[in-house]
């Protein structure tokens, strides 16, 4: 039987976090490696491109995020056969890692040189990205933002609006979702309600 092991930080989100909700959704079976920060200078340099997250399918590597996320979405069917659904799942998580992306480089910035950073992408770029994703939305039914139903690219924006609600970034205004795109807050409450994610938070202890 083929053994799949996603490696990730032991963190509750960011680029790890779809991908195992889509094989607990999919009911796909999985070792879920989290690495400690103490202990990736180790790790680092077995990586492909020296970075997680990381799948491992019988020993073999694959890395990068999103495209990780479409394997295990397919694996989880939670990706869509059709060429033009799929297109536009790919198109939202590959906004929500564009921009995320911008964000988070800001990380190790010096602290005034980072909150001037993120102020910045707060009033500009983050918000219009979250005006897009609300607006893609939109466009695809509100519900879903592709194949009418939950797909792997819901997760990945769940992921990202928890994220921003959650008060870690700092000196980006924790209702900025609230305020810019409620629509996507909405479809944040749809994905949280999943059984299949209440049960599996509810066992990590992770409060939502
Ligand atoms: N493009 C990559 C970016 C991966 C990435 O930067 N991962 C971060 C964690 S979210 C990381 O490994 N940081 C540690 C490091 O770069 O040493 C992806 O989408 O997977």
């Amino acid at each position: 039987m083929t053994k799949l092991k996603l490696v990730y930080f032991d963190i509750d989100g960011a680029r790890g976090e779809a991908a195992r909700l889509a094989m607990v959704i999919g009911k796909a079976p999985f070792e879920d490696d989290r690495v400690k920060f103490a202990d990736w200078g180790n790790r680092k340099s077995g990586t492909p491109f020296g970075a997680l997250p990381v799948l491992e399918r019988d020993g073999q590597t694959v890395a990068q995020s999103n495209g990780i996320n479409r394997y295990v979405g397919k694996l989880a069917e939670l990706y869509p056969a059709d060429a033009w659904q799929a297109a536009l799942c790919d198109e939202a998580m590959d906004a929500v890692e564009e921009i995320a992306t911008r964000v988070w480089s800001t990380m190790r910035l010096p602290e005034a040189e980072k909150k001037a950073q993120r102020e910045s992408l707060a009033a500009g770029p983050l918000s219009h990205s979250l005006d897009h994703l609300q607006r893609r939305l939109v466009a695809h039914g509100g519900q879903y933002f592709a194949d009418g139903r939950l797909t792997i690219a819901d997760l990945k924006v769940f992921v990202w609006i928890r994220h921003l609600r959650s008060g870690d970034l700092d000196h980006v205004p924790v209702d900025l979702a609230d305020r810019v795109a409620p629509r996507l807050v909405e479809h944040y409450e749809r994905v949280k309600s999943h059984p299949a994610i209440k049960a599996y938070y509810a066992e990590r202890k992770v409060a939502l």
